[in-house]
């Protein structure tokens, strides 16, 4: 399998810093020893791509391929990969199926956020496996999911149900499995709590499921989007609110509407601003505020230390928390069993060339999801 040729593919390449994707044809090698070659299927789009896209994620080198959300079928395996086979030798039966997601390093698990932001622009031995007009281009988090074939470490690679349909599945790969693991994992939500949502994008309309499924007696959504507000209430939002209505800060008014605060607050935009106002919304001795939303690269947080002192419980999450390869196959078994149902994230499906559409619907607030079908 190692002898397999180079393929040349579509892929959508971020040349330098605000531009739009462009569509080009890539050489995608072959991979190396513990690597594996994927033949992606589907791919939602992520705020997180737009901010690779602004320049405003951390430590990425350009050209890159972005994409974190993604799921398809293996192509070839390197050297000692064993946990994958290529598709081929399941044809006509079951193809096999494999998710393509981050790793979650459970040994080590300090460092997975320090390498995160740095050896994941590259292949683990430094190097690049695209090509374009003669030029290397970078991988974004080891998957690069906006390529018709993409290489991945193998840590970066597991297998679900053969029958899960991929063109909803990928979402497990970052918007539910994030948000739905804030909500359960980091927060450890409990029955009868209350949980307040800032920013109910596809991520963070995940969030609001975990509460609800962990039992939370009272959801209120935050967003400026008012259009976001329906589905939030069909996943189980009890009150929705815009910031916009209030003249006074976001905090006291949920401060007033709860007496004491929140039980856990969820931030989930990735804006300083409203990071600290998450926190201030939680209750002072008891409650857990969650960061999700990505915080714009280089920028620093200023807030009252009081309320810290006072015994609130600050927390980060990424990819909702899991050890990925383990958990997240069992998430998708979850919705096989029907456990959960993402599907209504999905507000747009659209073929990949139409991915700066994708973009476009994103930045407009008109869509939850884009899913990208090669
Ligand atoms: P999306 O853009 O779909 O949602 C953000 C929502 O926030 C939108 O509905 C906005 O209207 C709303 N909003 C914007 N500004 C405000 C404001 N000032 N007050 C209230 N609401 C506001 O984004 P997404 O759901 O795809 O992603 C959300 C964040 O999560 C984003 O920062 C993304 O980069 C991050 C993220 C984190 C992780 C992780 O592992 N922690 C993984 N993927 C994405
Ligand atoms: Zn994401």
């Amino acid at each position: 399998t190692h002898l397999s040729p180079v393929i040349k593919c579509k892929a959508a390449v971020a040349w330098e810093v605000g531009k739009p994707l462009s569509i080009e044809e890539v050489e995608v090698a072959p991979p190396k020893a513990h690597e594996v070659r994927v033949k992606i299927v589907a791919t939602g789009i992520c705020r997180t791509d737009d901010h690779v896209l602004k320049g405003s994620f951390p430590n990425i080198d350009y050209p890159v391929i972005p994409g974190h959300e993604g799921a398809g079928i293996v192509e070839s395996i390197g050297e000692g990969v064993t946990c994958v086979k290529p598709g081929m030798e399941g044809l006509l039966l079951h193809p096999l199926k494999s998710m393509v997601k981050l790793q979650w390093c459970r040994s080590r698990p300090l460092l997975y956020v320090s390498n995160l932001y740095e050896s994941q622009n590259l292949m683990p031995d430094k190097t690049s496996r695209f090509t374009c007009k003669g030029k290397a281009i970078h991988h974004f988090l080891w998957i690069s999911t906006f390529s018709e074939y993409t290489v991945m470490p193998d840590s970066a690679i597991a297998r679900i149900d053969d029958d899960a349909p991929l063109d909803k599945v990928c979402l497990f790969g970052c918007g539910f499995s994030t948000g739905y693991g804030a909500a359960i994992n980091t927060a450890k939500v409990k029955p009868g709590s209350t949980c307040a949502i800032f920013g109910l994008g596809g991520v963070g309309l995940s969030v609001v499921i975990g509460c609800k499924s962990a039992g939370a007696s009272r959801i209120i959504g935050i967003d400026i989007n008012k259009d976001k507000f329906t589905k939030a209430r069909e996943l189980g939002a009890t009150e929705c609110i815009n910031p916009q209505d209030f003249k006074k800060p976001i905090q006291e008014v949920l401060v007033e509407m709860t007496g004491h605060g929140v039980d856990y607050s969820f931030e989930v935009i990735g804006h300083t601003d409203t990071m600290v106002a998450a926190l201030a919304s939680c209750h002072m001795n008891s409650g857990t505020c969650v960061m999700v939303g990505a915080p714009p690269s280089g920028s620093q947080l200023s807030f009252d230390p009081m309320l810290l002192f006072t015994g609130r419980t600050w927390k980060g999450s990424i990819i909702g928390g899991w050890k990925t390869k383990d958990s997240i196959p069992k998430l998708v078994s979850g919705y096989m069993e029907k456990k959960f149902n993402p599907d209504v994230l999905i507000t747009h499906t659209l073929p990949f060339d139409k991915i700066n559409e994708g973009f476009e619907l994103l930045q407009s607030g008109k869509s939850i999801r884009t899913v990208l079908l090669f």
